[in-house]
C-alpha cells in the first residue's frame, strides 16, 4: 500500500478505521489530474491506498476492468452523495473504491465520502458555510476548467516532451499484449491529440508543434481557435496562485483542503509533461514548489485554521472570468437544445458534430459542445450558492455584510471574515433566469 507517512489516530468512526487499516483502491493513472487529487486527499487523510491496475496482482488487474464495465452498464457505480441520473457521465478513470468490491467515482465525491465517514483527522472541505462555499467553487473550477487548459499544455505546449503515452502504457502492462505496450503508448497519444478539440483547445489554421500530424492538433473548420485564450487563462491562474501561495500556506489557510487538491491535481498533471513544467518554474515558482510539496505528501502534517483572505481574491477574479461563464453559457445552450429536441450531448455529440454552441470567453469566441455533467455541476454550485444567500439573509440583521467591494487588492494581508465573501463570484441571479 501506498501512504505519504500520516499516522493521526484522532477519528472515531468505525468505517474511518476500518479505511485507516485496510485503506483505499483506486482505479487510475498517474497521467490523470483527477487521479493525482484523489490521491492528495487520501495523503492528507493518512489513509493508505493502492493504484490499479499498476499495483494490482494479475488477476485483479484482469477483473477489475470487465466488473467496472459490466457496473457501468448497469450504472450501478455510484456516486456520493448521489449520482444526477441522466446528466452524470462515467468516466473512464478514475475510480475509487472503499472494499475492492463497490467502485464509486467522482474525485469531488471522494472528498465528501472521506468526510461523511470522518475518515481523516480534519475534514476535507470547511464546514463554515460561506468558506465551505468557496472551497466548492475553487474545487469544480479547477476540475471543470482547469482541465482545459492543463491538457492544452501536455498536447499542445508540451507535444514534443509529453510521455503520458508511455506511463500510461506501462501501468496498464498487464492488460496489454505482449510486444504491445509501444503501439498502446501511440494510440493513446494520438486519442487525447484528437480529443483536443472536444476539451476546448482548438488550434488555429496551419498550426505546427514540430511534431508529426498525428500529435498536431488539427484546426477543425468552424472552430475559433482557442489556444491564446487558455494560453491567457492558464497565466492568469497561475499569477493568482502566486499572489495567494506567497502570503499562505493553503489555498483556504493554514491546511490543506479539498481546493487545494483540485488546484494540486489539475496543475501538477503538467510537471511530468517537459515543456510545460519549465514553463510552470518559471511563471510561478511559488506554486511550482507548492505542487512538488503535495506530490511529496508534505500536505499531510499541515494544521491550523480555515480562513477566506482577501490574497485569494484574484483567484475568484479569474474563476469569475473563465468558470463560471462557461458553466452559464453551457446551461442555457442545454436548456436550449434541449427545447429543440436534442437528445445526444458530451463527447458523443461532439463526435457526430450535435450539440454545438457558440460562446465567449475572455472577450474571445469559441465553440464548444453541450456538456451535460457540468450543468450537473453548475446547478449543485448554485443550490449551494442560493442556500448559503437564504442564510445570510437570515443572518442579515445581525449586521454581516452581503457584499465586498470587487477589486480589492493589497493593503495587508489580514484573513477576511468567511461571511464577506464577494457574492460577485456566483451570479445565481442568471441561473434563476435560465430555466
Ligand atoms: N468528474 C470526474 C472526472 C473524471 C474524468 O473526466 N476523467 C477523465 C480522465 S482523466 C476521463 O475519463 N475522460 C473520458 C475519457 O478519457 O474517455 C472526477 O472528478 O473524477
Amino acid at each position: 500500500m501506498n501512504s505519504v507517512a500520516n499516522t493521526d489516530t484522532s477519528c472515531d468512526s468505525k468505517v474511518g478505521q476500518k479505511l485507516r487499516d485496510k485503506g483505499l483502491i483506486f482505479w487510475g493513472v498517474i497521467a490523470s489530474p483527477y487521479q493525482l487529487k484523489m490521491q492528495a486527499l487520501a495523503d492528507f487523510g493518512g489513509l493508505p491506498w493502492q493504484r490499479w491496475p499498476d499495483q494490482a496482482g494479475f488477476l485483479n488487474a484482469l477483473k477489475t476492468p470487465v466488473h467496472l464495465a459490466r457496473s457501468r452498464r448497469r450504472q450501478t457505480i455510484a456516486r456520493f452523495p448521489e449520482r444526477v441520473p441522466g446528466l452524470d457521465e462515467y468516466p473512464a478513470v478514475p475510480y475509487y473504491s472503499l472494499d475492492g468490491d463497490t467502485f464509486y467515482y467522482d474525485s469531488t465525491g471522494l472528498a465528501l465520502h472521506l468526510d461523511h465517514l470522518q475518515a481523516c483527522a480534519q475534514p476535507l472541505l470547511p464546514e463554515e458555510p460561506a468558506l465551505r462555499f468557496i472551497c466548492r467553487l475553487i474545487d469544480e473550477a479547477f476540475d471543470e476548467f482547469g482541465l482545459y487548459m492543463v491538457h492544452h499544455n501536455r498536447w499542445v505546449i508540451s507535444a514534443a516532451t509529453n510521455v503520458m503515452g508511455d506511463t500510461t502504457s506501462k501501468e496498464m502492462r498487464k492488460l496489454v499484449p505482449p510486444g504491445g505496450r509501444r503501439r498502446f503508448a501511440r494510440i493513446l497519444a494520438e486519442r487525447q491529440v484528437r480529443r483536443c478539440c472536444y476539451l476546448f483547445s482548438a488550434a488555429p489554421p496551419g498550426f505546427s508543434a514540430g511534431v508529426d500530424a498525428k500529435l498536431t492538433v488539427q484546426a477543425r473548420p468552424g472552430f475559433p481557435a482557442t489556444h491564446e485564450l487558455l494560453n491567457e487563462a492558464w497565466r492568469s491562474y497561475l499569477a493568482a496562485m502566486e499572489q495567494v501561495l506567497c502570503q499562505q500556506p493553503f489555498l483556504l489557510g493554514d491546511r490543506f483542503t479539498l481546493a487545494d487538491a483540485s488546484a494540486y491535481g489539475q496543475l501538477s498533471m503538467n510537471l511530468i509533461d517537459g515543456r510545460s513544467a519549465e514553463l510552470l518554474e518559471q511563471l510561478a515558482p511559488r506554486t511550482f514548489a507548492w505542487l512538488c510539496m503535495i506530490r511529496d505528501g508534505e500536505h499531510t502534517h499541515s494544521s491550523g485554521k480555515l480562513y477566506l483572505s482577501e490574497h485569494v481574491q484574484p483567484l475568484l477574479e479569474i474563476i469569475s472570468t473563465t468558470f463560471i461563464p462557461l458553466m452559464q453559457q453551457n446551461e442555457a445552450a442545454y436548456c436550449s437544445a434541449l427545447s429543440r429536441g436534442q437528445t445526444l450531448f458530451n463527447e458523443a455529440a461532439f463526435n457526430s458534430g450535435e450539440a454545438l454552441y457558440d460562446g465567449t470567453l475572455l472577450g474571445r469566441p469559441f465553440r464548444a459542445v453541450v456538456k451535460t455533467f457540468q450543468v450537473a455541476v453548475w446547478r449543485e454550485l448554485c443550490v449551494h450558492w442560493d442556500a448559503l444567500a437564504e442564510r445570510e439573509r437570515e443572518d442579515g440583521r445581525n449586521g454581516r455584510t452581503e457584499r465586498v467591494e470587487r477589486n480589492q487588492r493589497g493593503g495587508g494581508g489580514e484573513p477576511r471574515k468567511a461571511e464577506t465573501i464577494d457574492k460577485s463570484a456566483c451570479p445565481n441571479e442568471s441561473y434563476h433566469g435560465g430555466f
